[in-house]
């Protein structure tokens, strides 16, 4: 198994992402798939842009609206991990939803992360400030919509240019319960699904804490969630910024 050290590197110097097999237990991917696509059929295409219509994506957002599991998918241990190495230890959730793609869903568009695409060039590589994680939660193979992505695109630090993107994409396929991790900066894409099966990806987006979330609700979970949030989840949500203040002052002996 790569060291935290080594998948952070590649995430920074190197690739731009890594592919890790086998970190979630397929029971979870199914029962996180189900509830997805349950939660994105109820509610049709409502909450969607006519875009998403067009193109056969559906987003299931509020997760930690939906039970204890995505609780604890957010906080997978090997995950934190490797964001803390990367966006420090006192990161926060930006953003947590599922991508549905709707049998015959075409490419979303190749793109960069928030914060990126919200932001003037020139962009910075290090210190990194947004992690993404592209959980699969079914197999992601060649003809399902996985992932594209442009290896190394992050080095450039720059808004993607869609000819290059499709010169140099590579399409990540695994089986359920990969998670990809990949820099914010890298060029991404999803490709089309040519199966009868919707393809469901569970997205979580952990960001430096200084960066205001993506998702303006992200802390706001419902009472039971909070009365039995760990520490950790109490970061994630945002609710000890003051406190992760507080040891940076304490770190430049400013008070
Ligand atoms: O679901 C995927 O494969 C990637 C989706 C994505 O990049 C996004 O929603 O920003």
């Amino acid at each position: 198994m790569r060291s935290v050290n080594e998948i952070t590197e590649e995430i920074l110097g190197g690739q731009g992402f890594a592919v890790l097999p086998g970190l979630m237990d397929p029971a979870d991917a199914d029962a996180a798939r189900a509830s997805a696509i349950a939660e994105a059929s109820a509610a049709g295409f409502a909450g969607n842009s006519a875009r998403n219509d067009k193109i056969k994506h559906g987003t299931a957002r509020a997760l930690l609206h939906q039970g204890e599991l995505f609780e604890r998918l957010v906080q997978h241990r090997r995950i934190i991990q490797i964001a803390e190495a990367l966006l420090g230890d006192d990161m926060t959730l930006s953003s947590y939803s599922c991508r549905i793609m709707w049998p015959g869903a075409t490419e979303m568009g190749v793109h960069v992360d928030y914060p990126y695409w919200a932001m003037p060039e020139p962009f910075a590589i290090r210190p990194a400030l947004m992690l993404q994680v592209i959980w699969m939660l079914q197999d992601f193979t060649e003809t399902n919509g996985a992932t594209l992505v442009a290896p190394r695109s992050q080095l450039l630090a720059r808004r993607p240019d869609p000819k290059r993107f499709k010169r140099e994409a590579i399409k990540l396929t695994g089986a359920a319960g990969t998670a990809i991790v990949a820099h914010g900066l890298l060029w991404h894409d999803t490709s089309p699904n040519l199966t009868d099966e919707p393809r469901v990806s569970l997205l979580i987006n952990y960001g430096n804490k200084v960066i205001r979330p993506l998702d303006s609700r992200i802390g706001v979970v419902p009472p039971e969630v909070l009365a039995r949030a760990t520490p950790k989840l109490r970061q994630l949500l945002g609710l000890e910024f003051g406190q992760a203040l507080g040891r940076d002052l304490k770190r430049q002996r400013l008070y």
